[in-house]
C-alpha cells in the first residue's frame, strides 16, 4: 500500500486540492464541473451503474501507480468501515427480530436500538471501543447468528454494504480499537457510494494518465457530463454479478446495457475507444454454475446449460454471451466507420483481487498505449 503521502487526486475541473478519503470511499465529497487536461496525460473515464466497481478500480490504481493513501484518507476510511458495520448490525438484528422465526433475546434487540443514529465521528476512543464491543456482543446472539445468512437487502445499496461488511466481521474489535489502521485490502473492499466526479493521476511506464470516476447511482448521473470533456478512453464497467439481480423491478444487467447504449451514442464520447470490463468475475464464476445465466431475460433458453457441458465450458460460454450483449450494442449504436469494430475490448476482472492491477490493468493500459500510438501513426506523426 502506498505510504502516508498526500495523493494528487482532484475533483475533475475542480480546484487543485488533495483528495480526501471521501473521494476514494468515504465521507464528504465536492462538486465538479468540467475537466482540464494535465500536460500530455491521457484521460480515462470510468463509467457504469452503481456498485459495479468503478471506485474500487480507482483505488487499486492509486495504490499501485499513484501516490497511495494519506493518513487523512485512512482515517476517513476507518470511519466509513465502522459506519457500515453499525448499519449492518442494526439491520441484521431488526430483520432477525421482525422475522419471528429466530430466537433473538430482548437484550440484543435493546442493545441494537441504542445504535440508531449513534455518532461515530466523535474522537472518543473509549466510546468507539464500547460500540465495537456492543456490536460484537449482539452478533454472538444465537438468533442473530442463525438469521445472518438469510439477511437480504431490498435495495442494491444496502446489499453492497452488507457484502462489504462480511470482510470485517472476523475483526470487529480491531476495527473499533484506536490502534486500527486499515490495510490496503480493507480500503479496497470498503463500500462507499461515489457522489461526485473525482480524479486521480497515475504514471505507468513513464506515461501519465488521469483517471476520472463518477457516481453510478441514478441521482448522480446528471453530473456525468462534467467529466466527458477531453476524455481519451472510456472504461465501461459491468458487474457480472448483476445478471440475476433485480432493482426497481428491472434486471440490473439489462439496465447496464441500456446505460451503455446511451454512452456509445453520446456525442462527446463517440470518438473514444471503449474498454468493457466484465467485473466481479469471482462472484460470477461461483454463481453461474448454480444459477444459470438464463435467469437474465436478455439471454433466455439459449443460456441454459447444455447436456454434458462442464462448469468451465458453461462459464466461458456465459461470459461470451454477456460480452456479446455489449459488443452488439456497441456495433449497433456506436457511430462506427468501416473496420472500427476493434475499438471495443473485453476484459474479465476481479477488482478486489490483490493482484488486480498486475493481472488486469497492465493489459488494459497496454491497449490504451497501442491505440494512442496507432492514432498518432494514422495522423502521420
Ligand atoms: N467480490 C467482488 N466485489 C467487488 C469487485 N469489485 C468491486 N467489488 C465490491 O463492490 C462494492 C461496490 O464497488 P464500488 O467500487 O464502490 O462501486 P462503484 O461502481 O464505484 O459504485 P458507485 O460509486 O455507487 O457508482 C464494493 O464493496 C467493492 O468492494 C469484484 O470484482 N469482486
Ligand atoms: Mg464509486
Amino acid at each position: 500500500m502506498g505510504g502516508g503521502g498526500s495523493t494528487s487526486a482532484k475533483m475533475a475541473g475542480g480546484k487543485s486540492t488533495q483528495q480526501s478519503a471521501a473521494e476514494v470511499g468515504s465521507g464528504k465529497e465536492r462538486t465538479a464541473s468540467s475537466s482540464e487536461r494535465k500536460g500530455n496525460s491521457q484521460q480515462i473515464l470510468l463509467l457504469g451503474s452503481a456498485g459495479v466497481g468503478k471506485t474500487t478500480i480507482l483505488k487499486q490504481l492509486m495504490a499501485c501507480w499513484g501516490k497511495g493513501f494519506s493518513d487523512e484518507q485512512k482515517t476517513q476510511a476507518v470511519l466509513a468501515i465502522r459506519k457500515n458495520i453499525v448499519t449492518f448490525g442494526e439491520h441484521l438484528v431488526r430483520f432477525a427480530a421482525e422475522d419471528g422465526s429466530y430466537n433473538v433475546s430482548d437484550e440484543t434487540v435493546e442493545k441494537a436500538e441504542t445504535l440508531e443514529g449513534i455518532n461515530l465521528g466523535a474522537e472518543d476512543d473509549a466510546k468507539n471501543e464500547q460500540i465495537g464491543q456492543l456490536i460484537a456482543t449482539i452478533l454472538k446472539d444465537e438468533g442473530v447468528i442463525a438469521a445472518r445468512p438469510e439477511l437480504k437487502a431490498d435495495n442494491i445499496d444496502d446489499q453492497l454494504v452488507y457484502d462489504s461488511v462480511l470482510n470485517f466481521l472476523p475483526k470487529i474489535d480491531e476495527v473499533f480499537s484506536k490502534e486500527f489502521v486499515p490495510s490496503l485490502h480493507d480500503i479496497i473492499v470498503l463500500r462507499h457510494p461515489t457522489k461526485d466526479i473525482t480524479y486521480c493521476d497515475i504514471v505507468w511506464r513513464g506515461n501519465e494518465f488521469r483517471i476520472k470516476d463518477v457516481g453510478g447511482q441514478i441521482q448522480h448521473r446528471e453530473s456525468w457530463r462534467g467529466a466527458f470533456a477531453e476524455t481519451d478512453v472510456v472504461m465501461f464497467i459491468v458487474s457480472l454479478d448483476d445478471y440475476n439481480r433485480v432493482e426497481s423491478k428491472k434486471n440490473r444487467l439489462m439496465e447496464a446495457r441500456e446505460l451503455f447504449k446511451e454512452i456509445v451514442q453520446t456525442d462527446e464520447l463517440k470518438k473514444c475507444p471503449i474498454v468493457v470490463l466484465l467485473n466481479k468475475e469471482d462472484l460470477f464464476r461461483k454463481k453461474v454454475i448454480k444459477e444459470s445465466l438464463s435467469q437474465c431475460p436478455a439471454f433466455g433458453d439459449k443460456a441454459e446449460r447444455r447436456e454434458g457441458e462442464n462448469d468451465e465450458d458453461y462459464t466461458e460460454r456465459a461470459l461470451k454471451y454477456v460480452f456479446e450483449y455489449f459488443r452488439q450494442t456497441y456495433c449497433k449504436y456506436a457511430d462506427m466507420k468501416e473496420g472500427d469494430a476493434a475499438a471495443i475490448e473485453r476484459y474479465c476482472t476481479c477488482a478486489t483481487d490483490d493482484n488486480f492491477v498486475s493481472n488486469s490493468m497492465m493489459a488494459v493500459f497496454k491497449t490504451f498505449l497501442t491505440q494512442a500510438n496507432n492514432s498518432l501513426a494514422n495522423a502521420g506523426l
